[in-house]
Formats: structure tokens, C-alpha cells, sequence
């Protein structure tokens, strides 16, 4: 590779269902030079997240889309290589939303530090980042769980849904997961922990539902929608919480899909729905990432990453997590720490 230049992925066109390797561009840039009061950051972990799909749609939402030709967003840990502010050190670890490319300048504000006392470089987009404190917050402070309770959680084995289901297992839960390999299942039963986990492509989820909840479901953290939170709706405690945190079988739909379909079973059981953005906890992210970091430390709480090499590979391994093919957080590892 050309050490003089930046590589970057641009959005060459908006996806139309499934995202596919045509809707991307590899651009090749001379590196970007800060200005006064700037640094400029080489890339060395790019997290791919799954709603990185809903800005490349042209709809404005809790963020703006991204342009047609620019650098698909995305958070990045990396190292800074040149610094024109006192208030930064070449050398420095940061963490920041620098899009997909392997240098970038930032005036500072959009970056934060990163503690590599606190685990490995690439946690600071993961288990300690921004899917961790996802699951931290979303599971305790809207799904809050009393011990004892029965927890399900969709994409089990993902960034997310493997931290909820070992947080909730630590609240002292019985925690039902739903992933879609044998594979998966195996682990997050066998390495994780959970008590049961059931294979949606293989399994009648309902049924399977029916026979490990029996006193029914007291929280359901939804990070896939369609018609397994059907399913779990037919199968509700009472006072039971859906801690909406993503609907990941909706992102590719060109229409969206009907439904949920009986959301008058919420009535019935007197249940709580709620949507929610890991932003809306930022004044606490330090909060969950001591607490996560304290049960990796103690040996309660494992993590799996899923690495690509480079930033080329970035597109094909964003389409195949939108198919299941990741397991684990999903990571491009773009340079050497
Ligand atoms: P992830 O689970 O590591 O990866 C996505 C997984 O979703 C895939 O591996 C796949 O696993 C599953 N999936 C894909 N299509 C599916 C479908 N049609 N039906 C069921 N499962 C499907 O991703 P993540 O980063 O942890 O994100 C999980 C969810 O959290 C996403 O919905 C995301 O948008 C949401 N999220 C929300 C916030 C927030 O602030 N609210 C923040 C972060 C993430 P299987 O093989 O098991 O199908
Ligand atoms: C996500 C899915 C959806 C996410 C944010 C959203 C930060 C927000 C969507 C919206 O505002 O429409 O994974 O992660």
C-alpha cells in the first residue's frame, strides 16, 4: 500500500433492500492535513454497526444520512499522528466517529480518550463502547430486571445481545436467547451461559418460547422486530417490559413489514414497551463502562469480536452482518496498534 495516501469507502449509491458491494467506492486520497488547531488520526479499529444502514438511506433521523460520495459514517479507535493543539499529544488513543477511512482530522470536539488500561484497543468500540453501554443501559435502566426474572433477548450472539444476555444472567435472571446458527446457539449456552437458546431459522420460536418461558417473559430486549417479537408477544408475563433497542430484520426491507400484530397483548398482560438511543445516556457511559469493566476483570462477562483485515473488506463484511455471517462485534481492523 501506498503509505502516502488515505483509502476510503464512500457511498457510491443508496442501497434498494440489501445493501450490496455496487452501492460502495474505495476512493484513494492524498492524507488529509490538519489545520491550526486540528490533529490528524490513523485508524486502527473500524466498528461496523447495523445502523450505519439506516444512514444510508436519504430519510433524516436522530442523525443526518450520508451524502451520496461521502465517507459512510462510523466509530473508529485510533492513534493521533499529528497534533497542531496543546490538547492533544502525537500518540494519543482516541475514540471517535471518523467514518470508514484510514486518516482523518478532527478538531477534537467529537473525540474522546481512550483508557487502554481498561481492555484491549478495539473495546473502546465495543463491549466498553457504544454496544456495550447499548446493552448496559438499555437492559437495567429500560428493561429493568429483578432477579429471578425471565429474560429474552433477540440477535443473542451479536455485540449487543451477548453483554445482555451475561448482564442479565448476572441480575440473577434465567435468560432465554434466539440467534440464528447452531453455532451461535452453542455458544451462548455453552461459553456464555445462557440457560436456553433457541435457533429462530430452525426452531418453532413460539412453541420454543412457550416451553422454556412458562411463567412467561418479564423482559424482552428487541434487537430484531418482525416476527420473532411476534412471538414473544404471545408469550408475555404480566407487568413484562420490551426494551426496543433495534429492528435489524426491518433494515433491508424496501416497504416495511406489518406489524407487531397483537400489540393488544399488551393490554392483556399490562405490559411496557419502550424505545431507546444509548446517546440518551451519555452522562453516564464512564458509569457502564466501569461496571463492564469490573465483570471482564472478575471473569463474569466474556465478549467475542469478529475481525476483517483492512478497510477494503469493510463493504462485503457490512452486507454479510446484515445476513448473520458475523459472530460477535463486528471489526475492521484497518492499521497495526
Ligand atoms: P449484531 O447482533 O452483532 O449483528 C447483527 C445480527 O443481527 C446478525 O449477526 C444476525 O444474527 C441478526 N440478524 C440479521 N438479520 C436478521 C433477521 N432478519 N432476523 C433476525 N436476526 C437478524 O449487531 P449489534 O451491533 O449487536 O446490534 C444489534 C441490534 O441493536 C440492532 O438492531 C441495532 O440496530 C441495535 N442497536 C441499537 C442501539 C440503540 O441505541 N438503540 C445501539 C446499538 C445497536 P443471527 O445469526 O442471530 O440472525
Ligand atoms: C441503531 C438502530 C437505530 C442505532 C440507532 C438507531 C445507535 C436510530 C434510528 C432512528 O433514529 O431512526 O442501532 O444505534
Amino acid at each position: 500500500m501506498n503509505q502516502e495516501s488515505n483509502r476510503k469507502v464512500i457511498l457510491k449509491s443508496r442501497p434498494d433492500g440489501y445493501p450490496e458491494l455496487s452501492n460502495f467506492g474505495l476512493v484513494e486520497e492524498p492524507i488529509p492535513q490538519p489545520k491550526e488547531g486540528e490533529v490528524l488520526i490513523k485508524a486502527i479499529w473500524l466498528s461496523l454497526d447495523p445502523y450505519m444502514r439506516g444512514r444510508m438511506r436519504d430519510v433524516q433521523s436522530y442523525a443526518p444520512p450520508v451524502q451520496l460520495g461521502g465517507v459512510i459514517v462510523g466509530g473508529v479507535v485510533g492513534r493521533v499522528v499529528e497534533a497542531r493543539t496543546p490538547a492533544f499529544a502525537v500518540g494519543d488513543l482516541v475514540v471517535g466517529p471518523l467514518g470508514w477511512q484510514e486518516y482523518a482530522t478532527s478538531d477534537g470536539r467529537n473525540l474522546l480518550p481512550v483508557d487502554p488500561a481498561l481492555g484491549p484497543l478495539s473495546t473502546a468500540v465495543g463491549i466498553l463502547g457504544m454496544p456495550g453501554m447499548t446493552a448496559y443501559f438499555g437492559l437495567l435502566d429500560v428493561g429493568r430486571p429483578n432477579p429471578g426474572d425471565t429474560v429474552v433477548v433477540s440477535a443473542a450472539s451479536g455485540a449487543v445481545g451477548q453483554v445482555v444476555g451475561q448482564i442479565a444472567r448476572i441480575m440473577g435472571c434465567r435468560v432465554i436467547g434466539i440467534a440464528g446458527t447452531q453455532e451461535k446457539i452453542d455458544y451462548i449456552v455453552k461459553e456464555l451461559g445462557f440457560d436456553v437458546g433457541i435457533n429462530y431459522k430452525t426452531d418453532d420460536v413460539r412453541a420454543a418460547l412457550a416451553s422454556a418461558c412458562p411463567l412467561g417473559i418479564d423482559v424482552y430486549f428487541d434487537n430484531v422486530g418482525g416476527d420473532i417479537t411476534d412471538a414473544v408477544m404471545e408469550n408475555l408475563a404480566d407487568f413484562s417490559r420490551l426494551v426496543i433497542c433495534g429492528q435489524i430484520s426491518q433494515y433491508n426491507l424496501a416497504e416495511p413489514a406489518l406489524g407487531p400484530r397483537n400489540v393488544r397483548l399488551l393490554t392483556t398482560h399490562q405490559a411496557r414497551m419502550e424505545g431507546f438511543l444509548v446517546f440518551q445516556f451519555t452522562a453516564r457511559h464512564d458509569e457502564g463502562r466501569r461496571r463492564i469493566a469490573g465483570w471482564i476483570r472478575e471473569g463474569k462477562l466474556k465478549y467475542k469480536e469478529d475481525v476483517v483485515d483492512g478497510i477494503e473488506n469493510a463493504p462485503a463484511a457490512f452486507i454479510g452482518m446484515m445476513r448473520g455471517e458475523n459472530f460477535g462485534k463486528l471489526l475492521v481492523k484497518v492499521s497495526q496498534e
